[in-house]
C-alpha cells in the first residue's frame, strides 16, 4: 500500500485524509510542485524548493517546514515507497478553516507529499513528437493571479487541456491577453528557426519552468542560446523545431501545430539532442535519496 506524508505522518493511502474545510479543495488555496527522480536521485530538488517558498511567499501562506525539514520529508516519503523512479507531488494548502475565504482563520498550512508514477505521454510520441492546437482560454494577465505562483487554481489550464484534448491534441498553447505566445497547459514551449533557439519570456504569462531552465543551459551548451522574445502564433508556425519541456513531459517533440506541419512532420535535430542531453543529466544528476 502506498505512504502518504499528511502533515508530518507517513500514513497509508487508504488514510490519507484532509478536512473538508480544507482552503486547498474549497478554494484551491495552496501552492505545489511537481518533482521527478530518476535512478535513486531527485532532479532539481532543490529548485524546486525554492519555487514552492516564492510561490507560499507570494500568495501569503506560511510552511510550516523549513527547506531543509521539507527536503527530508520529501526523501522520507520516497524511501517509505521504496522507489528508485517517479514523481513527487508536494502540495501546501491553506489549511482547515471556516467557510469563509478569510485565510487568515486557518489555523495551520497542511503539508502533503505523494510519491508515485506519472506517464504523461505515450513513449512513441517522443520520437514521434505531438500535436498541438491553439486554446481559447487565455494565461491571466500579471494583474490577477501571476501565473509564476504554481497555485492549486488551475483552472485556465484544465480548460485550456480540455479544448486541447477535445480538438485531438496532446497539448494545447495558451496566449496572454495581448495575444502573444505563453506556454502550454502543463509545459514550456520553444521554436528553433535557422539554428536560433527562443522561448517565451516568463513575463508573457508562464511559469518560471525548472525543465526550461534545464533546457536553455543544454541549448547554451549545444551552441544554440535561447534568446526570450515575444512569441506569436506566426513563429510557432513557420519554425524549423518546436519542443515542450516540463517536469513530468520532459523535452518532447512537437510536429504539427494548428493543422500546420512543423519541421516537415518530424522532430528536428537541436530537439532530438536536447533530448538526449536531458536524459542524462536526469540520471546522472541529483539529490541521492538512498545514502
Ligand atoms: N507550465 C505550467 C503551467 C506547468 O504547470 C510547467 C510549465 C513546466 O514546469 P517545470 O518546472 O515542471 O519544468 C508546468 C508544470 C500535467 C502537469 O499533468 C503539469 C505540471 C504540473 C502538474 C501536472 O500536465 N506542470
Amino acid at each position: 500500500m502506498p505512504k502518504i506524508y499528511i502533515n508530518g505522518d507517513l500514513v497509508d493511502e487508504s488514510a490519507a485524509k484532509i478536512s473538508v474545510f480544507d482552503h486547498g479543495l474549497l478554494y484551491g488555496d495552496g501552492v505545489f510542485e511537481g518533482i521527478r527522480f530518476y535512478e535513486g536521485r531527485v532532479f532539481r530538488l532543490e529548485e524546486h524548493i525554492d519555487r514552492l517558498y516564492d510561490s507560499a511567499r507570494a500568495i501569503h501562506l506560511e510552511i510550516p517546514l523549513d527547506a531543509a525539514e521539507l527536503i527530508g520529508a520529501v526523501l522520507a516519503t520516497i524511501r517509505a515507497n521504496e522507489l528508485q523512479d517517479g514523481y513527487v507531488r508536494l502540495l501546501v494548502t491553506r489549511g482547515p478553516g471556516s467557510l469563509g475565504l478569510n485565510p487568515f482563520l486557518c489555523e495551520k498550512a497542511s503539508v502533503i507529499i505523494i510519491a508515485s508514477k506519472i506517464a504523461l505521454y505515450a513513449e512513441e510520441k517522443y520520437q514521434a513528437g505531438l500535436a498541438l492546437v491553439t486554446c481559447s482560454t487565455r494565461r491571466p494577465p500579471p494583474g490577477a493571479l501571476t501565473p509564476t505562483v504554481k497555485s492549486l487554481n488551475y483552472l485556465n489550464n484544465v480548460m485550456a487541456k480540455i479544448e486541447a484534448i477535445t480538438a485531438g491534441c496532446e497539448e494545447g498553447v495558451m496566449l496572454n491577453e495581448q495575444g502573444y505566445v505563453a506556454e502550454c497547459t502543463g509545459d514550456n514551449i520553444f521554436i528553433i528557426k535557422n539554428g536560433e533557439a527562443f522561448t517565451p519570456p516568463v513575463s508573457a504569462g508562464s511559469l518560471n519552468g525548472i525543465t526550461r531552465r534545464v533546457a536553455m543551459d543544454l541549448l547554451r551548451k549545444l551552441g544554440h542560446p535561447p534568446a526570450e522574445p515575444m512569441l506569436t502564433r506566426y513563429d510557432l508556425y513557420t519554425a524549423d523545431e518546436l519542443f515542450l519541456t516540463g517536469t513530468a513531459a520532459e523535452v518532447i517533440p512537437v510536429v504539427k501545430y494548428d493543422e500546420r506541419l512543423i519541421g516537415g512532420g518530424v522532430p528536428g535535430k537541436i530537439t532530438l539532442a536536447c533530448i538526449e542531453a536531458y536524459h542524462k543529466l536526469t540520471r546522472t544528476t541529483g539529490t541521492p535519496i538512498y545514502k
